[in-house]
């Protein structure tokens, strides 16, 4: 029969042909007659989604309420859940044996307690489906089903498959060989490849998805789309007790090839992959300025109907999008996704590999974020507290770009929200102008709102001009959102005076009154040390909405704006070369995330300890540009450094002599990853 097919009737029409006579309607009539996408406003703005690849299912009702619920995430992606084939790669995920929902990942109760915990926690739960294809080969199923290629006992046979039956390697130039042959490379196994014109497998497709339906799951992620002709899924889709269901669907963009994922947006929303290499591209190579009209201008599909991401499963192993050990490229590049309006973004959260095929850690079991190998990218401040800034821009675009032409960037979001990514390997100091309305704002990047008002790092006040003025620290970034506004301030009138350090003073000191009170005693309160270049103080003024202030050295020297004194307002202000300004001027400065070296090491007089690696912080592995350490607790040398969260590094230490010669300590390369917050403690012994 199924020579007969090919022969008879020739390639993409033999399909056709089968679909137009089982069904009795017109490709065309069953493809219009789908509900368009509805799924990203199913969660009111709440769009962005959290794919926490092969955590099992336990591990993600934890963390539905302890993490994505509180951030404001939307949805969650789990793993293709179904029973898959046996092995340690994670993609035996991507080889189903049948619909049973059993395996590492756990069993279909504790996928039952994960949709209904994570609904609890105000997050819907999208399923990752894999509908083109069965397995490679022959074997048992994580269930217990004893399988062979092409049958799959209670659920397929032979006949349930496409007759192509050859791997289709490489070539994406014709539409036969794409849907109907077997994904694989030739002279290797490839996916036995269902025939999706078939009532039959429509029928059991549908039914495994309405499954999940009936277990609580909001959405799917429908993988490998491209392999199923539109119209077989619009078919499926038709059969679904859910409608609006969410549908992200995985179609690669390729030029010229035969099969485009447009044709996929008739039936849902489809991943723009270009996003995600063209992200790489800039964050990597080019220009961050050139993202002025990133998105639709760049040939994308529509924003509406797009999937967008940082990188997936698969990019983050192939090199097609960027991945954890792209340090500030990566935590940056996510930054920008959720800052700007294109598409409806995921947030790829997986585990380090060492190898393409590693699988997960811990036999999937996620007991603690940053540990076992767990990257919880989806946590990282920098990028959870984006998902909070999303969701309150959602709706608005974009207004008031600012580049410098080079790789400093800063944008709004209508009166909602506003971010600064700044690439460049230097701070940026900058007025800012921004729609947001007069108020001090939380920066989410380096702190969290506390509920109520307050925050936990760094805040700006924007005045009534909409300006802000701030610093951004090298490879760094600010971003402001209306739902993270510092409510103390405003009502308590407080002022946080920043003084410059530029007059060397031994000590500095703060004389000043409230609008119409009265003054301190001379010469004021002491100011305490802020950050490189800078002291501050903060004063409560109670009603008063300023203060006049003089500083002084504590021992008779003044700075008292040549007896006029300086008027400052409240929140964020600064003084500096006898000129007022506000926002803090030492965000981009602090030292929040880093590494925290020590290492014993004897040395003789004349030798120094310093650490090489390869990241330019840690001198891209010159030994020129290595970093001293400080033998102040000799044999431990120290230092402290400052680095983007999650990035991942390697380093060694070299002593180095009087007279420059280096020495390396033996041994391999050492690695450490920064956490979201704080610093990693390493306690090293040279080695000889
Ligand atoms: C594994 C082994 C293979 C072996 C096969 C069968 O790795 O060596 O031949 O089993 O024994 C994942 C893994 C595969 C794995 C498969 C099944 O990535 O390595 O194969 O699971 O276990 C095309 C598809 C696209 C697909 C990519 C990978 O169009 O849909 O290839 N992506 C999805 C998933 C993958 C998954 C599958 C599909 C299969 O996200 O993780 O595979 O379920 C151009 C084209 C693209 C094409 C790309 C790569 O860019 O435009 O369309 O993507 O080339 O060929």
């Amino acid at each position: 029969m199924k020579f007969a097919r090919r022969a008879a009737s020739g390639r993409t029409t033999a399909a056709l042909a089968c679909a137009v006579l089982t069904l009795g309607l017109a490709p065309t009539l069953a493809l219009s007659a789908q509900p368009a996408a509805a799924a990203p406003s199913a969660n009111g703005p709440k769009k962005v989604t959290a794919v926490l690849f092969e955590w099992n299912f336990d591990s993600i009702a934890r963390e539905c309420t302890r993490t994505l619920g509180p951030k404001g995430y939307g949805f969650v992606q789990v793993s293709p859940p179904q029973e898959r084939i046996q092995g340690s790669a994670w993609w035996t995920a991507y080889q189903p044996v049948s619909y049973k929902i059993q395996g590492p990942l756990g069993d279909r109760a504790a996928f039952k307690n994960m949709v209904d915990t994570c609904h609890g926690a105000g997050v819907k739960v999208i399923a990752d489906t894999v509908l083109n294809h069965m397995t490679s080969g022959a074997g048992t199923g994580t269930a217990g089903t004893q399988y062979s290629k092409y049958n799959y006992p209670g659920v397929y046979s032979d006949a349930d498959f496409h007759d192509c039956r050859r791997p289709i390697g490489t070539n994406y130039s014709d539409r036969y060989n794409i849907q109907e042959c077997e994904l694989g490379d030739p002279g290797q196994p490839s996916l036995s490849d269902l025939d999706t014109g078939s009532e039959y497998v429509r029928g059991r497709i549908a039914g495994y998805l309405n499954d999940l339906t009936a277990l609580g799951v909001d959405g799917f992620r429908v993988d490998a789309v491209k392999h199923v002709p539109a119209r077989d899924l619009a078919a499926i889709r038709a059969r679904l007790t859910d409608p609006d269901a969410y549908w992200i669907q995985e179609a690669i963009f390729g030029t010229g090839e035969a099969v485009s994922p447009t044709e996929y947006l008739g039936n849902g929303d489809v991943q723009e992959f270009r996003y995600t290499s063209d992200l790489k591209r800039i964050f990597t190579n080019e220009k961050l300025s050139y993202l002025k009209n990133f998105g639709e201008a760049w040939g994308y599909m529509p924003s509406g109907q797009s999937g967008s991401m940082v990188t997936n499963h698969d990019t983050e192993r192939n090199g097609n999008g960027l991945n954890y050990r792209d340090g500030a490229a990566y935590t940056l590049a996510h930054v920008f996704m959720l800052a700007h309006p294109y598409g409806t973004p995921s947030v790829h959260s997986g585990y380090e590999f060492a190898g393409r095929d590693d699988g997960a850690p811990n036999g999937h079991d996620v007991r603690a974020c940053y540990s076992n190998g767990w990257s919880c990218q989806h946590a990282w401040r920098q990028i959870a507290n984006m998902v909070a800034f999303r969701n309150a821009a959602e709706g608005t675009g974009i207004t008031g770009w600012w580049d410098n032409g080079n790789n400093a960037i800063a944008f709004g979001r209508g009166d909602k929200a506003f971010a600064v990514v700044n690439r460049e390997g230097g701070a940026i100091t900058r007025t800012f102008q921004t729609s947001l309305p007069a108020g001090t704002y939380c920066d989410v990047q380096h702190g969290d709102p506390v509920p109520g008002g307050g925050c936990t790092g760094p805040t700006y006040t924007v005045g009534s001009d909409g300006r802000f003025t701030a610093t951004v620290g090298g490879n760094d970034a600010i971003a402001l959102h209306v739902g993270a506004v510092d409510g103390d301030r405003p009502s308590d009138n407080v002022a946080t005076v920043y003084y410059s350090t530029e007059k060397n003073w031994s000590a500095y000191r703060l004389h000043y009154a409230p609008t119409g009170g009265a003054w301190t005693t001379a010469p004021g309160v002491a100011m305490e040390a802020a950050c490189t270049g800078w002291v501050r103080k903060s004063v409560t003024l109670g009603s008063a909405t300023g203060l006049k202030a003089a500083f002084n050295d504590g021992s008779g020297t003044w700075d008292n704006n040549n007896a006029a004194n300086y008027s400052l307002g409240t929140g964020d202000v600064t003084v500096k070369g006898g000129v007022v300004g506000q926002g803090n001027p030492c965000a981009g400065q602090q030292t929040r995330t880093g590494a925290s070296f020590a290492v014993t090491a004897t040395t003789v007089p004349g030798q120094n300890i310093h650490v090489v690696g390869d990241v330019p912080a840690l001198g891209a592995w010159s030994p020129a540009a290595a970093r001293k350490l400080d033998p102040a607790a000799y044999p431990v040398w120290k230092l402290d450094l400052e680095l983007p969260a999650g990035t991942t590094f390697a380093y060694k230490y070299v002593r180095k002599d009087a007279a420059g010669n280096v020495t390396w300590e033996s041994g391999a390369n050492r690695t450490a990853t920064v956490p979201a917050d704080g610093k990693v403690t390493l306690a090293d012994t040279w080695r000889d």
